[in-house]
């Protein structure tokens, strides 16, 4: 008892000297990158999910992308520069999962919206009837290629392409979710 005492004594002793001694080695600890850095947009993986009011949630890769109705339109981006975009028309992608256009968009679906979202949080709001042929003439595209190329780390790998809009602000980078939702 007494002994283990003065042992525990001893070893309460030791604990500002280790602390000490460890200080280097926490310095050396924090200079040292052994922390992974964030996953950068360079590596984010090419896929979207539709999720919300839909009758089939899904998740498109790369590849079911490549399979669907390929879209090419040209249209002046954020930087001022005229472009050929190259993707899926947003409503090829959403009428996958279940979501009504057509002869089918009318009734109670016409409280429907998408938003689109990205992996920065960015969100923003489109009208079902604005994606519909039956509706609209305009090509509202989830791009994967900008002039033949990839999109940059910065657009994509997946972008919305809003052809004649005025601003920019629909054009949500990085996008990653396609959410359905009954206003
Ligand atoms: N993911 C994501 N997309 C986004 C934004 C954003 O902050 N995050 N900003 C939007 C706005 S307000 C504009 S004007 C354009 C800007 O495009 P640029 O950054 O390519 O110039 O992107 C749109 N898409
Ligand atoms: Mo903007």
């Amino acid at each position: 008892m007494t002994d283990r005492h003065t042992r525990f004594g001893s070893m309460v002793g030791l604990v500002p000297l280790a602390l000490l001694l460890s200080v280097p080695v926490i310095a050396r600890s924090q200079q040292k990158t052994d922390i992974p850095p964030p996953a950068s947009p360079a590596t984010a993986i090419t896929q979207v999910q539709v999720t919300g009011e839909v009758a089939r949630p899904s998740t498109f890769s790369a590849e079911d992308l490549a399979k669907l109705p390929r879209q090419t339109v040209k249209a002046k981006a954020h930087d001022g520069a005229e472009s050929q975009y190259e993707g899926v028309a947003l409503v090829e992608i959403l009428t996958k999962a279940g979501v009504p256009f057509g002869k089918d968009l009318r009734g109670k679906a016409m409280v429907l919206y998408v938003v689109a979202e990205a992996s920065d949080g960015y969100r923003a709001v489109f009208a079902l009837p604005e994606l519909d042929p039956t509706y609209s003439d305009r090509m509202i595209l989830l791009a994967d290629h900008r002039d033949g190329k990839p999109l940059s780390a910065k657009e994509g790998p997946l972008q919305i392409v809003v052809p004649g809009e005025k601003k920019h602000a629909r054009w949500v980078r990085q996008v990653i979710r396609l959410r359905v939702g009954r206003a």
